[in-house]
């Protein structure tokens, strides 16, 4: 099947032609494209996965970019269906409302606001206004009283956006940046949106934590960016724009989480990060070599695990099913003749089949009804929540393989 995608040659945030290979995961088809049962004996787009780095500015990219209307139009993906992620994004919400966007009028802007859950949270403290250019999911919000703009955010929106609303005091953008092709031009309206004293303040996967995990699953087409704050330093300087605060955060891993406004000084906690950074020598290649042999290490223990376990007539599920759980099933060729099926807490999934390798989803109800003997959590980032949330199903004697940062059964 024809694939709609382009390759770039030049890195996206400082455009050095420089760009070096530092993993090849094949060809995948897109991590969110689940399909109807009818749709599983048509061909399925599938597109390169190659990951590259950028000796210049050291943002690590994918080169091949696939048309962004087809990953982020219908989206199966919704923040309301993790609740430690819901509720961490409430309590983001709470601080922007309280530091930043301070007055009722006062405006702010959300880019990936997906179904609504932040916004919503602080939507009778201040003006709140979402952007996403997924129309299914951009229903869920409204409906929730969320305003919101159905269309990807750039520098022509943000003017836009002016016009109708206003300045915006604070602005956010959380798990969105990595997905940005046109870094530039999503700065450039941060930068025409923002109030002069305004504070930008957005969310995304570090990866400090891609590399330290082994976490390769966090790597498809919809993340064209992982980065490290350096990167994002280089990117924000060449706008003339300024971090002003910087933390890591325990999400997805763990991510930046980032203050950028027009004016200020950095806290001691940016200079603290980018010295962090620099040990770890997330700004060498040789940093990134070593991460793909710890993948090779990684996928050469599940598999055995998992074989093993076959052969001893174990049945195998899935809990989750994230658009990264497709990335792993997918590099480790696990289909339905391995995993029997996965449950997953959105609706918009259940019902339909993981892409690439068509394992049917299932609500959560269905892991008490079938009791397998091990689930591979691919929701891996919140092991800690399901964990505990799951002690019945654990005290029935199903055991949880956690693939990710080192392969474990709890
Ligand atoms: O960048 C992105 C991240 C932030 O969100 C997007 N490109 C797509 C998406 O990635 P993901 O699907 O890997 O995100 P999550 O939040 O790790 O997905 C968790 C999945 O697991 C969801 O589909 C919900 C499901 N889940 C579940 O079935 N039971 C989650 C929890 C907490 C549970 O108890």
């Amino acid at each position: 099947m024809k694939a709609d995608f382009k390759h770039k040659d030049e890195c996206r945030i400082c455009r050095s032609k420089g760009l070096k290979k530092i993993l090849d995961l094949g060809t995948m088809p897109l991590a969110n494209a689940f399909l109807k049962k009818e749709e599983l004996n048509k061909p399925e787009p599938a597109f390169p996965l190659v990951v590259y780095f950028c000796e210049t500015c050291s943002l690590v990219q994918l080169a091949d970019v696939v048309d962004s209307s087809m990953m982020f139009s219908d989206y199966h993906y919704l923040t309301s269906a993790s609740k430690p992620l819901a509720d961490h994004f409430c309590q983001l919400g709470e601080e922007i409302a309280r530091r930043f966007a301070t007055n009722r009028d006062d405006l702010v802007v959300e880019i990936g606001s997906n179904d609504g859950v932040l916004l919503e949270s602080i939507k009778d403290k201040c003006r709140v206004l979402g952007v996403d250019p997924a129309k299914n999911v951009v229903e869920i919000a409204k409906k929730r009283g969320v305003e919101t703009i159905c269309d990807f955010f750039g520098e022509e929106l943000a003017e836009k956006i002016v016009k109708k609303y206003g300045h915006a005091k604070a602005m956010t953008a959380n798990n969105v940046m990595a997905h940005v092709d046109d870094l530039h031009g999503v700065f450039k309206g941060v930068k025409k949106l923002l109030a002069d004293d305004g504070v930008f303040v957005f969310e995304a996967h570090w990866v400090g934590n891609l590399i330290g995990d082994g976490g390769f699953d966090q790597i498809y087409h919809e993340h064209l960016c992982y980065y490290s704050l350096h990167s994002l330093k280089h990117m924000t300087e060449l706008l003339g724009l300024k971090i002003i605060d910087a933390t890591l955060v325990p999400i997805h891993g763990q991510s930046l989480k980032v203050y950028v406004a027009k004016h200020g000084e950095p806290s001691r906690q940016v200079a603290d990060l980018l010295k962090k950074e620099k040990e770890l020598r997330l700004d060498r290649i040789e940093t990134y070599k070593a991460f793909s042999d710890k993948v090779e290490s990684n996928k050469i223990k599940l598999l055995k695990l998992i074989s093993g376990l076959k052969a001893e007539g174990k049945q195998i599920a899935a809990y989750g099913a994230p658009a990264k759980g497709n990335t792993l099933l997918n590099y480790f060729h696990l289909n339905g003749d391995t995993v029997s099926f996965v449950t997953d807490t959105t609706p918009l999934k259940q019902g339909l089949y993981t892409p690439g390798t068509h394992i049917p989803v299932l609500a959560p109800e269905k892991m008490n009804e079938m009791l397998p003997d091990y689930v591979i959590l691919l929701a891996w980032n919140y092991a800690d929540a399901i964990l505990a949330k799951e002690k019945a199903l654990r005290d029935k004697g199903v055991k949880f393989i956690i693939p990710v940062p080192e392969v474990r059964i709890a």
